[in-house]
């Protein structure tokens, strides 16, 4: 079927169409509701007497500028191919895909039902036990698996080509998370009050070199498959599930991309909780989530790295035991110091820049916003001029403040 942007009613009839999506939703009448809250792209519930599906549908412009911002329409091919090859990896983490359709630009998958966006669940205080273990699960898992300590060169080649063209949604980033948030631009965005701290950080040119040094490392690191943009409104949650949604961004890159994603996002939510709530308990919850990603992560990716006796980098003979275990622990807190740098400009960009977050942009008080918005660009400047220097997670919550 030639592409046409799809609607409610439109879908209905596609659907009667498609033999494999009638008998998931069953043939009789069925409910459609568009739910799409994101930034970019058009998202449909199909409710019918079977079950309900997900159908999800680019459009050739970005949803929230509209068609004045022309973005390929391919992008839903990347997060297709994406979503599958992360199921293939975590399956208990990410939505099965049920259809794929290229020309229509459409992807039909799993109705997370009983799941509710994270950020949602964060900005009402509600606790998620399990989370932190299941992103780091996750995150392990699918940087390691695509990456030269798994793959042979011929396999991670032949993985990246089917990513190395999403170069429309790198280039987003590359504008809205590195370049227009630290220069004058009519993208960006001023609460009242921030002027003059945004206009000290725009012209730190040690901070900008360092902004441009991580633009870099992102436009040329080839370290794994990413998801591309790991916040908090790409996860769904509930007491028991986590599932990652929405890799539409989805390119080989640094391994800390995603990890500074979810590390920024986290701390957002912080700084906006620390700043609005009566009390602490619920900042110190996000806290102590934050550490103990970090810690899984970063002992089940080690635990990946050990497993493997020999790969694309190392062959065994190559190291002692004892270098051995180095080089490990050496890649493991690089690929974290990396994370807090990327956290940094992906704090940043929510602050200064296009699509800010409902954390910080929702709250209703003028001076707690303005509050929170110096004290996480404060953060922010602070992880991106000094991340290397990072050595632990205590020596990040000890960067950051603890009272408003
Ligand atoms: P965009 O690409 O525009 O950011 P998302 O993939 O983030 O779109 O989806 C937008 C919204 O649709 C999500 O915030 C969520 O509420 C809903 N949604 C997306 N995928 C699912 C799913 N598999 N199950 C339930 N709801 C979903
Ligand atoms: C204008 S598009 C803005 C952002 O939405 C997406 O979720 C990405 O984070 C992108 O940068
Ligand atoms: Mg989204």
């Amino acid at each position: 079927m030639e592409y046409q942007i799809l609607t409610s009613e439109t879908l209905q009839t596609y659907i009667r169409r498609i033999k494999s999506l009638r008998d998931l939703v069953g043939n009789r009448s069925f409910k459609i509701r568009e739910v799409g809250d994101g930034n970019l792209n058009y998202v449909f519930i199909v409710e019918g007497e079977h079950q309900g599906i997900i159908v999800k549908q680019s459009v050739p412009f970005l949803r929230c500028i509209g068609e004045s911002w022309q973005l390929s329409k391919d992008r839903i091919l990347f997060e297709t191919a994406a979503l599958k090859k992360f199921h293939d990896l975590v399956p208990s983490h990410v939505p099965a895909i049920y259809y794929a359709d290229q020309q229509m630009c459409l992807v039909a998958m799993r109705y997370l039902d009983d799941h509710i966006i994270l950020r949602k669940g964060l900005i009402a205080s509600q606790k998620y036990p399990h989370f932190a273990e299941h992103v780091a699960t996750f995150l392990a898992n699918t940087l390691f698996k695509t990456s030269s300590f798994f793959l042979s060169s011929k396999e991670k080649s032949e993985l990246e080509s089917q990513f190395n063209t999403n170069c429309d949604l790198c280039k987003l980033s590359e504008d809205l998370v590195f370049t227009f948030p630290y220069m004058s631009h009519d993208s960006n965005h001023q609460f009242p009050g921030m002027e003059e701290f945004a206009a000290e950080l725009r012209s730190d040119a040690d901070f900008k070199r360092s902004v441009l040094s991580l633009k870099y490392r992102f436009m040329t690191q080839r370290d794994a498959l990413l998801h591309g943009d790991l916040h908090t409104g790409s996860i769904m949650v509930n007491e028991r599930d986590t599932y990652i949604i929405d890799p539409e961004f989805a390119f080989f890159g640094p391994f800390g991309f995603d990890i500074g994603a979810l590390i920024a996002n986290l701390l957002l939510s912080y700084v906006a909780h620390l700043i609005c709530d009566s009390d602490k308990s619920y900042s110190v919850w996000l806290l102590d989530t934050l550490k103990e990603f970090l810690a899984k992560f970063q002992s089940r990716f080690l635990d990946l790295l050990r497993s493997q006796e020999s790969n694309a980098v190392l062959i065994p003979g190559f190291f002692s035991r004892q270098d051995l275990e180095r080089y490990h622990q050496e890649i493991v807190l690089k690929m974290v110091q990396e994370g807090y740098g990327f956290a940094g400009c992906k704090m940043a960009r929510r602050i200064l820049g296009l699509a800010g977050v409902a954390d910080i942009r929702g709250i209703e008080d003028r001076n707690k916003r303005l509050a929170a918005e110096k004290m996480a660009l404060g953060i922010a400047k602070d992880l991106i001029k000094n991340f290397e220097k990072i050595n632990s997670c205590n020596d990040l919550l000890s960067r950051i403040p603890h009272d408003r």
